[in-house]
């Protein structure tokens, strides 16, 4: 169905956007130290929407002290059973104003509302419903020593304590609340740092969160900017762990800073995800899935599909069919209901994307298919299908984060050389497999170097753990692994 913004719910959203916004610190808004703003835009049409603070050092000391306060006071104090119900409580909430969320995200991130609406927004609470089941669920094991009645041994999962999230611009809300949620149900307190390009969403949120009566210190939200808010809390002695999503120079940063102090790190990075076709695919079914891949978010996507390996007898159709979406793509503003891929999400990113694209035809790649991007002073990029791509070219090795597929034919059937040019990559986050061959599936899925292979399709859960295996990060998100890296586990041994 065609999402259509209610006139009064985007005034209310646009009114949100242009008030004064402070940082969430201990239960409060506070104005930052540096009494400074940054702009918040539009990538639909770069217009201004309003300021966020500009929180540094001593906003992100302030927070610190914060959650740790909480987690050592009333944090601790509160039964599982309390932090399962008002993360529950939360996701009642933001339900309850999906269209406001929503229009937040359309409006700062750009994506076209009908995916904000029936994907980010529904993935963020069914995020906080799924961990608020854990929270009453983690334990440990008893364990057998040596001799019955010498020993009793058990392991206790405990929180790790204050944890420091950093967030990309990508998919702004989902991912803030898939890193709130294990973190708040396994007992840790929390400082949330969106992306500087992209805080609406989460100022919103920590709005429900004074809302629904969590309690003061548990969440703090610090706005601002990746060299200095980001910067401090990684190296802030008095952070416990760190989970960040963002750009592999980052996430490598991240961990030489988090030497200081040993912090744990969980990091989900870029990706290069191969799609593979296999001559006996349903062919209708994977051309969908893969211009859905690489088109979605308009390619900002870390799992997105952007290598193409199909079998030669498949090859041409695979291409002409993902060219032909691409032609028919609808590129524009994500409020408007027609538009199927909206704006990337700032200049810089438009820059990056259209410098790969041409970097690939110089070095002596093909396009092959390309639609239009909307013209108008949005970031748009027209999504591109490029073929007669090396392994070796940048546009293949390189993680573009924008519509752009490379597109590589294999004749041999052996699973082991399919393997060998999908894994040729720094990353290993993702890999998809269209085959009807159930075997060929099986095999083909062990010897993939992926966090998540996904064969015909199938997409994301978060009850579903996801990482990456190499460059692609540290650690898993989601399910039961996801909730447990957000705890220490504590063996003890008692001599009877
Ligand atoms: O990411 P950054 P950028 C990739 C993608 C994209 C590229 C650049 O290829 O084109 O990265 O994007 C915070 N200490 N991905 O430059 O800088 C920053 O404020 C602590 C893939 O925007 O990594 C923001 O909150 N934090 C990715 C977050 O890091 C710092 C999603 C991400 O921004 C910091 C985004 C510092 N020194 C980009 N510097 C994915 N895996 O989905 C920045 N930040």
């Amino acid at each position: 169905p065609d999402i259509v913004a209610d006139q009064n719910a985007l005034e209310n959203a646009r009114r949100f956007a242009g008030k004064e916004h402070g940082l969430f610190i201990d239960g409060v808004w506070r104005e930052p130290r540096s009494g400074s703003a940054f702009e918040m835009r539009n990538p639909g049409d770069g217009t201004l929407l309003g300021q966020a603070a500009k929180g540094e050092a001593a906003d992100v000391d302030l927070a610190v002290r914060a959650a740790r306060t909480a987690l050592e006071g009333v944090w601790a104090d509160t039964k599982p059973a309390e932090r399962a119900r008002l993360l529950w409580r939360l996701a009642d909430a933001i339900e309850a104003h999906a269209d406001d969320f929503a229009l937040l995200e359309t409006l700062n991130n750009g994506k076209p509302l009908r995916d904000a609406r029936l994907f980010d927004v529904p993935h963020a609470i069914e995020t906080l419903r799924y961990n608020s089941g854990w929270a009453t669920k983690l334990g440990g094991d008893t364990i057998n020593l040596s001799g019955p009645g010498t020993w009793h041994a058990f392991t206790v999962r405990e929180p790790i304590g204050v944890v420091a999230a950093i967030v990309p611009w990508n998919a702004p809300f989902a991912m803030s609340v898939a890193k709130m949620a294990p973190a708040l149900a396994a007992g840790c307190t929390l400082i949330l740092k969106p992306a500087e390009q992209t805080p609406l969403t989460a100022l919103r949120l920590a709005h429900l969160v004074e809302e629904v009566g969590f309690p003061k210190g548990v969440f703090n939200l610090v706005t601002g900017f990746g060299e200095t808010a980001g910067a401090a809390l990684v190296e802030h002695p008095g952070v416990d762990k760190v989970t960040f999503t963002g750009s592999t120079e980052v996430g490598r940063h991240i961990v030489r800073a988090a030497a200081g102090n040993f912090k744990r790190v969980t990091l989900e990075l870029g990706g290069k995800t191969p799609v593979i076709v296999m001559p006996d695919a349903d062919i209708k079914r994977a051309i969908e899935g893969a211009a859905r891949s690489i088109f979605t978010n308009a390619g900002q996507v870390c799992n997105a599909g952007s290598r193409l390996f199909a079998h030669e007898s498949v090859f041409d159709a695979l291409v002409e069919g993902v060219a032909e979406h691409a032609g028919k793509l609808r590129v524009g503003p994500g409020l408007d209901p027609a538009t199927q891929m909206g704006p990337v999400v700032s200049q810089e990113q438009k820059d990056r994307v259209l410098g790969y694209i041409e970097a690939g035809v110089r070095e002596g790649a093909r396009i092959s298919g390309q639609g239009t991007a909307a013209s108008g002073p949005g970031y748009f990029v027209p999504p591109t299908v490029l073929t007669g791509t090396l392994p070796t070219m940048s546009v293949v090795r390189e993680e573009i984060f924008g519509p752009v597929l490379c597109a590589m034919s294999f004749s041999d059937g052996d699973l082991d050389a399919i393997a060998a040019r999908a894994n040729d990559t720094d990353y290993g986050l993702g890999a998809i497999v269209w085959t009807q061959n159930l075997s060929a599936a099986h095999r083909l899925s062990r010897k993939l170097k992926a966090g998540t292979v996904r064969v015909n399709g199938g997409g994301l859960d978060p009850a579903l753990p996801f990482g990456g295996f190499k460059q692609s990060g540290w650690g898993r998100e989601n399910g039961r692994d996801g909730i447990e890296a957000y705890t220490e586990l504590k063996s003890i041994a008692i001599a009877l």
